[in-house]
């Protein structure tokens, strides 16, 4: 790759970078006040999510307020049980709340068909984004993993240790597996269906990877997820596109997520554990940075950032990020002041 490659995909071929390319989870949000201005707009956050001119216009903000190197689709990760017909909807402080939720193994079996087209509004708002995106900017199209699809659709809505969906895989292996399975097909198609319509790098949240042991992760979420990223790799659309995955806090070796076949490995703030040198030339690396930092002085937001800064500066691949999403409470200056710390670094 040469000089006028995009820094991103630079870092996600694996490239030493004096520089690291930026971006952030969750950059566009309630934390900027412009969001908010669009957000007041509309009652239901899915009806937002279903308006490709208005994600457009969201994709955007923080690539103009922060010149990030980056772009991430406007959407949600809950689209896809929306379209197995669950029935999702956001309720103010409480998050999302499923109006079917899987209560046995026969809702399972009696599941609809995913239609890929009944998405469309997504594939329309990453074609919108790109268009309104510099050449240069790659934009970042997503799903959830299946296994943290199939904890908020069994669970119904948001939950700290999602208990009922631990007990309800525990009772209902097989049938669990056939959800898992359906899942993991139609976040392939969903995926390819981004990259059709212009998603330059793919990344994959497992964001309740955390709640499983270390056989359940395997059994239940990494099962699932390399034969996704394997999907991809052997399909003539996707095959080129870097994929990303973001695991929450795995209980798990640095091996088996390597195992996953990720081109880049986004790490959580708490994963001090993972040995980087298992990673060189095989996958690029992300984030790391507590995201509870940029609640804190610019002092000791630079010490912080400087702390993550030294420990990757000789990796090959690194991709500045923090290690969650940027949360409601976050100060807009404060990332700006993190964008412009990194690049005097
Ligand atoms: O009322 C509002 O304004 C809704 C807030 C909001 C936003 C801005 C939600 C509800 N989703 C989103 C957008 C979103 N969600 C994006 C695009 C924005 C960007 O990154 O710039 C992305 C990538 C997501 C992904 C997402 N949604 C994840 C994975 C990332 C993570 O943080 O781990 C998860 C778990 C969700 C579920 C979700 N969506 C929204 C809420 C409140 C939740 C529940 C979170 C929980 O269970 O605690």
């Amino acid at each position: 790759m040469n000089e006028s490659t995009p820094l991103l995909l630079r870092a996600l071929n694996k490239e030493k970078l004096s520089t690291p390319p930026i971006w952030f989870m969750r950059q566009a949000g309630r934390y900027m006040p412009e969001y908010r201005k669009v957000r007041s707009k509309f009652k239901n956050f899915m009806d937002m999510c279903k308006d490709p001119d208005v994600c457009c216009e969201l994709a955007m903000q923080p690539i103009n307020a922060f010149s990030l190197d980056a772009a991430i689709l406007f959407s949600d990760i809950l689209t896809i049980p929306d379209a197995f017909g669950l029935g999702v909807e956001f309720i103010e402080n409480k998050g999302p709340v499923f109006k079917s939720p899987i209560k046995s193994k026969d809702d399972i079996h009696n599941l609809i068909g995913f239609n890929p087209e009944n998405l469309s509004y997504v594939y329309q708002a990453v074609a919108n984004i790109k268009r309104a995106l510099p050449e240069n900017i790659p934009l970042i199209g997503f799903c959830g993993s299946p296994w943290t699809l199939a904890a908020y659709s069994i669970e119904g809505h948001s939950s700290k240790d999602f208990k009922n969906t631990i007990n309800f895989i525990t009772k209902n292996t097989e049938a669990s597996h056939l959800l898992l399975s359906k899942l993991t097909d139609a976040c392939f198609l969903y995926l390819r269906k981004q990259v059709q319509a212009g998603a330059d790098v793919i990344q994959i949240f497992d964001s309740w990877a955390n709640i499983l042991d270390a056989q359940q992760l395997n059994e239940f979420s990494f099962n699932y997820i390399r034969p996704l990223i394997t999907a991809l790799k052997n399909d003539p659309v996707t095959s080129n596109t870097p994929v990303i995955l973001f695991a929450r806090n795995p209980k798990c070796n640095s091996k088996s997520i390597l195992q996953t076949s990720a081109d880049c490995i986004s790490l959580y703030w708490s994963m001090n554990d993972f040995d980087h040198s298992l990673a060189i030339g095989k996958t690029a690396l992300q984030g790391n940075l507590n995201p509870e930092i940029l609640l804190e002085s610019k002092d000791i937001i630079k010490k912080e950032t400087y702390k993550i800064l030294d420990k990757f500066k000789d990796f090959p691949g690194y991709i500045f990020n923090l290690g969650h999403g940027l949360t409601p409470d976050i100060c807009p200056d404060k990332v700006k002041y993190l964008t412009e710390i990194v690049r005097e670094y």
